[in-house]
C-alpha cells in the first residue's frame, strides 16, 4: 500500500518515526466558480487521496520529499519562500501561512505521495495543502479548527501558487464525511451534509486527460470579471456584496453597462446558485434524474455563459448524454480540462466506462482514464 510505502521511505531517509496523515482529493456534485462569488458548492471528498509521512527534526531545515518524483527540496525555516518546484510551493505555501499567523515552526521532515491524479481537476494541491496542514497543526498542537485549516490552505494556494481559488476544494478535503455529500454556503460558511447513497447509483469520473495551459490565468480573469459585474451592480444595490446577492432581475435591468461578457458571467453564477439548491432539494428527495438534469444545464452555462470548458470535456459530456443509465454529466471544477463527473445506475457503468472510452478514442484520438469515486471521510490520521 502506498502509504505504507511512504512511511518506509520516509523511516530509510530520516531514521525517525513519522506522524501518518491522508487527505482526499474532491469532486464537486454541482455549484461550479460559485465559491468565490459567495454561493453554493455541493463536493465531497473521494478515495483519491494524498499521504504524509512527517516528523519534526531538530533542526532547523524543512526537508521535503516528493515519493512519486523522487525529488527533494529543502529549505531553512527561516528563509521560506515560493520555490521553482512546484509541488513545494504547496507546503511551502502552508508553512508561510502558519509563520504568518505567528506560529513558530521548527525544523521538520516530509515524505508525501499520493493517489490524487495531478492536473485532473480532483484538487490534489488542496489535498496537498490540508494534509500538511492538519500533520503540522497535530505535531505543533497548534489548534487549529478545522475550518482554519481549509481557509490557511486556501490562502496557502492564492500567494504561493498564484490562483486565487475560492473555498471548495481545501473545504470538502477537510469536511468530507463517508457517504455523503456536503454543501457549503461559501457566504455564511454553514454546511449540511446530504447521504449520497453509491450502491445504486455510481458517481464515474472521465479523465480527458487535457489541462490547458490558461486554465489558471482564464481562473483568475472570470474572477475579475465577477467582481466587475458586483461594482457596477452596487452602485445601484449598495447591499450587492458577492454575485450571491444578485438577481437575474437585476443583472437584466443593467444588461447595456454591464457589457455581453460580463453579464453572461453573473448570470451563469446566479443561476447555477440557484441550481444547487434545486440538486440538494431533489437530491433529498432521492430524485436522480432531477439532479442530472440540473447538471447537464450547469454543464451548458460552463460551456456558453461562463466559457471555461473545452472541445475534450464537450465531448465526453455528449457521448455521456445519450448512453442508458446516466442520470447527468458535466464538466467539474475550474474548467479547461480535467474531469467530468458523470451519474451512473449501477447495472450500466461497466457499458457506460466502455462505450465511453470507445468514443473519445474515435473522436478525438485520445485514451480516456475513468475512475469510479467512493465518497469518504476528510482529512485525518492515517495507519
Ligand atoms: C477550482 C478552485 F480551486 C475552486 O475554488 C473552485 O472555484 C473551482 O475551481 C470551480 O468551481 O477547483
Amino acid at each position: 500500500m502506498l502509504l505504507h510505502d511512504i512511511a518506509a521511505s520516509f523511516r530509510q531517509q530520516f531514521g525517525t518515526e513519522p506522524l501518518l496523515v491522508r487527505a482526499p482529493g474532491r469532486i464537486n456534485l454541482i455549484g461550479e466558480h460559485t465559491d468565490y462569488n459567495g454561493g453554493y458548492v455541493l463536493p465531497a471528498a473521494i478515495d483519491k487521496e494524498m499521504y504524509f509521512a512527517v516528523a519534526l527534526n531538530q533542526k532547523n531545515t524543512i526537508r521535503l520529499r516528493a515519493y512519486d518524483l523522487n525529488e527533494a527540496v529543502d529549505v531553512a525555516t527561516d528563509a521560506v519562500a515560493p520555490s521553482d518546484t512546484q509541488w513545494a510551493n504547496y507546503l511551502l505555501g502552508v508553512v508561510a501561512q502558519l509563520q504568518k499567523r505567528g506560529l513558530a515552526v521548527p525544523g521538520f521532515d516530509c515524505v508525501f505521495g499520493g493517489t490524487v491524479p495531478a492536473g485532473a481537476g480532483l484538487s490534489s494541491s488542496a489535498a496537498v495543502e490540508c494534509g500538511m496542514l492538519f500533520a503540522l497543526n497535530t505535531l505543533l498542537n497548534a489548534g487549529l479548527a478545522p475550518m482554519e485549516i481549509a481557509k490557511l490552505g486556501q490562502a496557502a494556494e492564492h500567494e504561493y501558487a498564484q490562483v486565487l481559488c475560492g473555498l471548495m476544494d481545501q473545504f470538502a478535503s477537510v469536511f468530507g464525511r463517508d457517504g455523503q455529500v456536503v454543501r457549503l454556503d461559501c457566504r455564511s460558511l454553514d454546511y449540511e451534509y446530504f447521504p449520497f447513497d453509491t450502491t445504486a447509483c455510481h458517481i464515474v469520473l472521465c479523465n480527458s486527460g487535457v489541462k490547458h495551459a490558461l486554465a489558471s490565468s482564464e481562473y483568475n480573469t472570470r474572477r475579475q470579471e465577477c467582481e466587475r459585474g458586483v461594482a457596477i451592480l452596487r452602485q445601484y444595490y449598495p447591499e450587492t456584496q458577492t454575485l450571491r446577492d444578485a438577481t437575474l432581475e437585476q443583472l437584466e435591468a443593467h444588461r447595456d453597462e454591464l457589457g455581453p461578457v460580463v453579464y453572461r458571467r453573473c448570470a451563469y453564477v446566479v443561476q447555477e446558485n440557484q441550481r444547487v439548491v434545486a440538486a440538494c432539494r431533489h437530491l433529498a428527495a432521492g430524485d436522480l434524474a432531477a439532479v442530472g438534469r440540473q447538471m447537464y444545464a450547469s454543464h451548458a452555462g460552463l460551456r456558453d455563459d461562463y466559457e471555461v470548458s473545452c472541445p475534450e470535456l464537450d465531448v465526453l459530456v455528449k457521448l455521456a448524454e445519450t448512453q442508458p443509465g446516466v442520470y447527468g454529466a458535466r464538466m467539474m471544477g475550474g474548467g479547461f480540462g480535467g474531469c467530468t463527473i458523470n451519474l451512473v445506475a449501477k447495472e450500466h457503468v461497466a457499458a457506460f466506462v466502455e462505450h465511453m472510452k470507445a468514443g473519445y478514442q474515435q473522436q478525438l484520438g485520445l485514451a480516456l482514464e475513468t475512475y469510479e469515486a467512493t465518497i469518504v471521510h476528510g482529512v485525518s490520521l492515517a495507519r
